[in-house]
């Protein structure tokens, strides 16, 4: 079968052939509808090598979603055709955190060798793809796979950041979305379905602002000079009690540490790489800066539960597996709307 490998460090991967895989004792082999193409991907091509023990090649996709095809020996609660979401961070199972399904927080993380499956492991940008541990599997009942791959992390990395922040979302409060890309249009769908804060949401681009309107924002800003006077005046000075940066470079860290409230939470989620400068001033009293890394499996479930409500939509678009260096190309110039998702 053909799979989309990343062969080398710092450099684009590569669609070469490889053996179908088949599922030893515990695994599940599916047969994949679809596999988002994340924005991390870019960094992680970027990456120098020595930077992560993950061994080359691997098979890129660490949003996957598609049907069960082959159980291996000792599985059960799975049948042939079920239709299924791949649980991103692959943990050891066994710590604490594992076991209350944080596996994105295993405390073994830096002894696994690899993240999981697209991320140091084989994922899902191949026609058939091997999950080593049916419980990584949640199901998806009548979603579309294609439109479902998504949720296994635009979706869930954006409901983790905002489930943790949720008790200062009452009425009358602010959330910030700073970036309207594959996370970022989820996120505004998210605060919406879950609490009754307004949303701010920022970017560069006015086609993704005007998504963000569509998909429920409040107000939809320009990030230029005037976007910090403009939140603060419509927050009545007081600031948002959450911003979320999903882009995480130099200045959206800025802004956010501008426009957030006394209390309040900045979660920078996005992996740009910026650095925000600490003194007893650089933010408003009592108000914490967190990174978040995905989500834990129930929460991964609930994501699915408002997919299946209709009150998450990812926007996709579909290419096939040979295209899919045009996507991440389309990605890196920032002229996708949504998500892409590679279809084998
Ligand atoms: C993947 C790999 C490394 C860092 C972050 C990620 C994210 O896509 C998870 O949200
Ligand atoms: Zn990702």
């Amino acid at each position: 079968m053909k799979a989309l490998q990343l062969t080398a460090w710092q450099q684009g991967p590569e669609l070469v052939d490889v053996p179908e895989p088949e599922p030893g004792p515990g695994e599940v082999v599916i047969k994949v509808g679809g596999a988002g193409a994340c924005h991390s991907d870019l960094h992680v091509m970027e990456w120098p090598p020595g930077l992560l023990d993950w061994k080359l090649p691997f098979t890129l996709g660490h949003e996957t979603a598609g049907w069960v095809h082959a159980i291996g020996s000792g599985v059960d609660g799975l049948r042939e055709g079920d239709a299924v979401l791949v649980y991103g961070p692959w943990g050891d199972g066994r710590c604490r955190t594992c076991r209350l399904g944080s596996e994105n927080y295993c405390e073994h993380a830096s002894e696994l060798g690899a993240a999981g499956g697209g991320l140091g492991r084989d994922g899902g940008m191949a026609e058939y793809m091997l999950v080593p541990r049916a419980r990584w599997l949640v199901p998806i009942g009548d979603l579309d796979p294609v439109e479902a791959a998504p949720l296994a992390d635009a979706g869930l990395t954006p409901y983790h950041a905002i489930k943790r922040s949720l008790h200062l979302l009452g009425p009358g409060s602010t959330v910030v979305v700073i970036g309207v890309g594959g996370l970022g249009h989820a996120a505004i769908q998210l605060v919406k379905a879950l609490s009754p804060a307004r949303v701010v949401a920022v970017d560069l681009a006015e086609a993704k602002l005007d998504l963000a309107r569509r998909l429920g924002a409040d107000l939809a800003l320009p990030s230029d000079d005037e976007a910090v006077g403009t939140i603060r005046g419509y927050t009545g000075g007081r600031g948002a009690e959450v911003v979320l940066d999903l882009v995480g470079s130099d200045p959206t860290l800025a802004l956010g540490a501008k426009v957030a409230s006394v209390n309040g939470h900045l979660t920078v989620v996005g992996l740009g790489g910026g650095r925000l400068e600490f003194s007893f001033f650089a933010l408003p009293y009592e108000c914490s800066v967190a990174t978040t890394y995905w989500g834990s499996v129930t929460e991964l479930m609930e994501v699915v539960e408002l997919a299946r409500l209709g009150k998450l939509v990812i926007q996709t678009h579909r290419f096939p597996l040979s295209e899919a260096t045009a996507a991440y190309q389309r990605m890196r110039e920032g002229s996708l709307e949504g998500r892409a998702v590679i279809v084998p």
